[in-house]
């Protein structure tokens, strides 16, 4: 199967050239000496499309129609390592024989892109530096998972969380997960809800045998599927807020991705198994001052979904460092942008300027002061401004 007449393989890394919708046999023609023109002098390699469904520390797992199988980067692809291949990517391999692992020739344009800023650790790229981390590409939506307890939630990691994820120009939903533990469900739904400008908010649990031993609903009243949550959460939480277990397989089908996106030991990995009925991912308690953590989650997985659709479960991020995110800055805080259009000055920083639509909203009560320093404080980071 040639590939190069089935998809527009304009390489991620930015290659433009008209070389592009070539056969890989091209692609390195002006580098010779690349381990793939030096293997297409003998024969054509063959060509297959496939899509990258597992990164961990060694080659990514990519399917293709013949199978899974581990694939290396071909050589002018890793000279632009920061376009190396990343989970959910629609890549070209290059078979030539006497090659162990076949070669990703070519990165296919990304339709969605989940990526972070994140400081840079080893002294030959600079340390102290940040650079962008791309986390997953080519999904339909982002699942923001965030956990209760005993605390109320942290309205400002979500509020930063929405921003990384409306970045993407694809939509996203709120999980709140570990119901059954929540100390202020109703309270932590709603505060959810009025940060995250109209998008889902879904309370979620795992724990079905805990709601049956702790709620004082009568036998039957929890219909199968239906979340866990515990008598705090059934007692104060309109019914209509339960999200039923159908109901989330239902954003995922016919054949929809989602990216889970969240800190290690939410309880996204017990999401999947959920959704799947069965325990596919391993989970697991995470040491907290152990910086080098037990990341129960090492690899990112691109995970088929019984009912069709697929989810993409990641490693738990230590921190999410928003990159140049104005977009999703602006989809995160549109009341902002709204009132933003009526201040005096188009380069209006909401600050100090006379005649600031925003901050006049702010005193009269229309706008609520925590959004507006929220606000601030990721649009210096967006903005880069100390
Ligand atoms: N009580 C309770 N515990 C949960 C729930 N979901 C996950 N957990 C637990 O939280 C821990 C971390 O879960 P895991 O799925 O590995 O989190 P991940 O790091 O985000 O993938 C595990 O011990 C899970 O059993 C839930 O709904 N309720
Ligand atoms: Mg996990
Ligand atoms: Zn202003």
């Amino acid at each position: 199967m040639s590939l190069s007449s089935e998809v527009d393989m304009r390489s991620a890394a930015g290659n433009t050239s008209t070389e592009d919708s070539h056969s890989a046999t091209n692609t390195g023609d002006s580098r010779s000496g690349d381990i793939e023109t030096e293997a297409s002098i003998d024969s054509e390699p063959q060509l297959l499309r496939g899509q990258v469904i597992s990164l961990d520390r060694g080659y990514p797992l990519v399917r293709t129609s013949r199978g899974e199988e581990h694939a290396q980067h071909a050589i002018h692809l890793v000279k632009n390592s920061p376009h190396l291949a990343a989970i959910g990517d629609i890549v070209e391999l290059a078979y030539s024989p006497g090659q162990t692992y076949p070669l990703i020739s070519n990165i296919a344009e990304r339709s969605s892109v989940l990526a972070r800023r994140r400081m840079v650790e080893s002294e030959r790229e600079g340390c102290g530096k940040t650079d962008e981390q791309v986390l997953a590409v080519n999904f339909d939506f982002v699942v923001i998972v965030q956990s209760l307890g005993k605390q109320h939630i942290n309205l400002d990691y979500l509020e930063r969380q929405l921003v990384m994820a409306l970045q993407s120009g694809k939509d996203a939903f709120v999980l709140l997960t570990k119901a059954d533990i929540a100390r202020y469900p109703q309270q932590d739904l709603t505060d959810a809800q009025s940060v995250v400008a109209g998008h889902n908010v879904f309370l979620f649990s795992i724990n079905r045998s805990r709601l049956e031993q702790q709620t004082a609903v009568a036998p039957g009243a929890v219909a199968p599927g239906t979340v866990a949550l515990s008598t705090v959460a059934l007692g104060t939480v309109a019914p209509s807020a339960l999200a039923q277990t159908a109901e989330l397989v239902r954003l995922f089908s016919p054949a929809k991705t989602g990216v889970l996106l969240g800190r290690s030991g939410v309880g996204k990995s017990s999401f999947v198994n959920h959704l799947l009925g069965k325990g596919v991912l391993a989970t697991g308690k995470v040491r907290k001052k152990d910086r080098a953590g037990r990341h129960t989650t090492v690899a990112r997985k691109l995970v088929d979904l019984p009912q069709g659709g697929h989810v993409i479960d990641t490693p738990g991020l230590r921190s999410i460092g928003i990159y140049t995110a104005t977009r999703g800055l602006a989809r995160t805080f549109p009341e902002i942008v709204t009132a933003a259009a009526s201040c005096r000055y188009r380069d209006c920083t909401h600050t100090h300027e006379p005649g600031c639509a925003v901050i006049q909203a702010v005193q009269a009560g229309i706008l609520p002061v925590r959004r507006l320093s929220s606000y601030q404080r990721l649009a210096r980071e967006v903005y880069d401004r100390a």
